[in-house]
């Protein structure tokens, strides 16, 4: 893969300008997990600095996409849309065929049962870099022990947000949280 790290973050910058903290502040994150956990560190610096690419894609645009892509998600809340769709758009428009970022990308909302850890990577450190509001510690401490738990924690803080606003929860997302809770055991 020929794409350098600044060349991306240039890209990123102009294309999602009112995220670019969110995104730097996700791909420190990432990378300090990838350190800490011995994970692929450029898999996961590339696909945290392109997980929330579509985030501002169209909406018509991307329900588009998604009948064709994923119709059912078209069911699911708007929120979920940028995961699948922005996995789509880096193929095409940066020719990255790496299945380990395309999925990290792909499942950075919801997660998905079989997430590799590259994925729980990106999942975990869109969750609990710096600039987020809401209380992390939690998450931040077992992301600090173990991938497994870090993302248990994350998808539990999710659904939980999630029935406060008395919001759907869709089947991955509980999904990954069964799943990888009965790993740990
Ligand atoms: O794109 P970000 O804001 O950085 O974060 P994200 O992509 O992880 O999440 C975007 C939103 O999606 C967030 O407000 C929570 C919501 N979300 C995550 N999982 C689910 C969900 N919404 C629904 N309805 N169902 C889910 O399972
Ligand atoms: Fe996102
Ligand atoms: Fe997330
Ligand atoms: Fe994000």
């Amino acid at each position: 893969m020929s794409l350098s790290l600044i060349d991306l973050k240039r890209i990123i910058k102009a294309k999602n300008p009112n995220r670019y903290k969110h995104i730097l502040g996700t791909f420190e994150t990432a990378t300090y997990l990838a350190k800490r956990h011995q994970v692929d560190e450029y898999k996961c610096q590339v696909a945290a600095l392109l997980h929330d690419y579509a985030k501002n894609e169209q909406l018509n645009e991307m329900q588009e996409l998604l009948k064709t892509l994923e119709p059912d998600l078209l069911n699911h809340s708007i929120e979920l849309f940028h995961g699948p769709v922005g996995a789509y758009l880096i193929e095409k428009r940066f020719n990255i065929k790496d299945e380990d970022i395309l999925n990290a990308i792909k499942y950075h909302v919801t997660g998905h049962p079989n997430m590799n850890e590259v994925a729980k990577v990106v999942y975990i450190a869109d969750y609990i870099e710096p600039g987020r509001k809401h209380n992390v510690s939690i998450q931040r401490q077992l992301a600090d022990i173990s991938l497994d738990m870090g993302v248990i924690s994350c998808s539990e803080g999710t659904m939980n947000f999630l029935n406060s606003i008395n919001e759907s929860i869709h089947p991955l997302t509980l999904k990954t949280y069964q799943t990888l809770l009965k790993h740990v055991g």
